[in-house]
């Protein structure tokens, strides 16, 4: 399927270094797409952060999101820990899953997202993963509490990805900490409509 995925992060004011890490990855199947938010901000949540984009770059990439997660849950142990949100879109649907304090919207689908409460290398009760449909002209929004949970999306649904992505960011990222926010848009080409607007 064709797709479109922007992405910003940002250390926390001050900081060189970010906690927080995006990773994506294509294969001839498959892209998927994490988000990673370590505890806390600077060298030490930097350092999780980079043990955790090896792993997510370098395991093999499964068709169920749930199993990435266990398997960075045990890349992580010993580290401070970290948040994560990892999603892997294929021909066949949208294999999803959250841990600790991430976001995962959708806009134009009807994939059910939930996420899963723990800390990534410390203690995680349950990765319930979710599946949906991967419907073209959806998009689905993944970010680290570095941006505002109570950020509204609604009105730049009619951008393309990277305008979505900027405009989003600049309005409700927070200075304090480190900060992703990423946009992936499922064949943004399919979402012109009939009457010739966005749909
Ligand atoms: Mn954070």
């Amino acid at each position: 399927m064709n797709l479109e995925i922007e992405y910003l992060c940002e250390p926390a004011r001050g900081e060189l270094r970010s906690g927080d890490v995006i990773v994506v990855r294509r294969d001839e199947e498959r892209t998927m797409l994490a988000v990673v938010d370590s505890l806390g901000h600077g060298d030490r949540a930097a350092d999780v952060a980079d043990v955790a984009a090896a792993h997510l770059r370098e395991a093999t990439m499964p068709t169920d999101a749930g199993e990435m997660m266990g398997s960075l849950h045990d890349a992580l142990k010993g580290t401070r820990g970290a948040a994560a949100s990892i999603c892997i879109v294929g021909e066949d649907g949208v294999s999803g899953c959250g841990v600790g304090n991430v976001e995962i919207r959708t806009q134009g689908s009807n994939v059910p997202v939930f996420l899963n409460p723990g800390i990534l290398g410390q203690h995680v009760r349950q990765m319930r993963a979710f599946w949906g449909e991967a419907r073209a002209g959806s998009r689905l929004v993944l970010f680290s509490d570095g941006v505002s949970a109570r950020a509204r999306f609604d009105d730049v649904r009619h951008l393309p990805a990277a305008e979505a992505c900027r405009a989003l960011f600049e309005r409700s990222r927070k200075d304090h900490d480190d900060a992703s926010l990423a946009i992936l848009d499922l064949a943004p080409q399919d979402r012109i409509g009939t009457r010739g607007g966005l749909v």
